[in-house]
C-alpha cells in the first residue's frame, strides 16, 4: 500500500535524523560565531562603489575543512582560481563601461544579451566569481548538521524519499560531468527541488541556462577542487564533501 510505504520511509527519515543528531553533541563549533561574519550572496556579488569586483572574504580558514578538504587545495583554490575569475571578469567589464556598476546576479541573466566581445569572459569569469562565492557558504568546517530539517527536509523527502537516495543521485549527477562543471540541488519558484549539473562555470541562473532554479546546494566538481587530495577519484570527493556541507546554511536559502 502506497501509505505503508510512505510512512515506512518517514520512520526511515526520522530514525536517520535520530541517529545523526546523536553526534550533533560532538559537534563544538560555535555557529553563530562561524556565520557571524556571513553576508547575503547579493552583497557577496556586488561590485564596490568604484564598479570593481573583489575577493570576497572566506568565512573560515584554509584548513578548517581538513581533512574532507585540504588546506592547499582550499589556499589554491581561493588565492588563485577564484581570484583569477574576479580579475578576468574586472577586465572584461572595463572593455564594456556600460556594464558597470551591475551585479553579478544582473550579469548572469542576461548572457544572451551581451555584447559579443564579452559575452564568452563573463558567462565564464561571472560565474566563476558567482559559484565561488556561493561554494565557500555552503561549506562549513564540520556540517552543523548531518541532514537538513523543516521545510527543506520535507521538500527532499517528497522528492527522493531518503537522505541516501538524494546523495546517490547527486553523486551520480556529479559523476556524469564530463570535463569541468558543478553539480546542483536547486528550488524552483514552487519550492520544487531537483539535481542538475552545468559545464565549466555556468550555473541555473543564466537566462542561457537549460535547467534554471535557485541555488541551494552547489559543488565544484572541476578536478582543480579535489585533485591534489583526491587526484582522479570523483567519487570519493564526492563521499566527502557532505561532511562539510552546511545543511544550516542550504535551509536558510531554501527559506
Ligand atoms: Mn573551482
Amino acid at each position: 500500500m502506497k501509505t505503508t510505504t510512505k510512512n515506512s520511509r518517514r520512520d526511515f527519515i526520522k530514525k536517520s535524523a535520530l541517529a545523526a543528531a546523536g553526534s550533533l553533541t560532538f559537534l563544538s563549533v560555535d555557529w553563530q560565531k562561524a556565520f557571524a561574519g556571513q553576508i547575503s550572496m547579493e552583497e557577496l556579488t556586488q561590485p564596490g562603489n568604484d564598479g570593481v569586483f573583489t575577493l570576497p572574504a572566506l568565512p573560515y580558514s584554509y584548513g578548517a575543512l581538513e581533512p574532507y578538504i585540504d588546506a592547499q587545495t582550499m589556499e589554491i583554490h581561493y588565492t588563485k582560481h577564484h581570484q583569477k575569475y574576479v580579475d578576468n571578469l574586472n577586465a572584461a567589464i572595463a572593455k564594456a563601461p556600460e556594464l558597470k556598476g551591475k551585479s553579478i546576479g544582473e550579469l548572469l541573466s542576461m548572457i544572451d544579451s551581451l555584447p559579443d566581445g564579452v559575452r564568452a569572459p563573463i558567462r565564464n569569469n561571472g560565474g566563476g566569481h558567482w559559484n565561488h562565492s556561493f561554494f565557500w557558504q555552503i561549506l562549513a568546517p564540520k556540517s552543523d548538521m548531518m541532514m537538513p530539517s523543516g521545510k527543506l527536509k520535507e521538500a527532499m523527502v517528497s522528492q527522493w524519499q531518503t537522505f541516501d537516495n538524494f546523495k546517490d543521485q547527486f553523486k551520480q549527477a556529479g559523476l556524469g560531468v564530463f570535463g569541468s562543471g558543478w553539480v546542483w540541488m536547486i528550488a524552483d519558484q514552487g519550492g520544487k527541488l531537483s539535481i542538475v549539473n552545468t559545464p565549466n562555470q555556468d550555473n541555473t541562473m543564466m537566462d542561457i541556462a537549460k535547467d534554471k532554479g535557485k541555488p541551494i546546494i552547489g559543488i565544484d566538481v572541476w578536478e582543480h577542487a579535489y585533485y591534489l587530495k583526491y587526484q582522479n577519484k570523483r567519487t570519493d570527493y564526492l563521499d566527502a564533501v557532505w561532511n562539510v556541507i552546511s545543511w544550516k546554511k542550504a535551509m536558510e536559502l531554501y527559506g
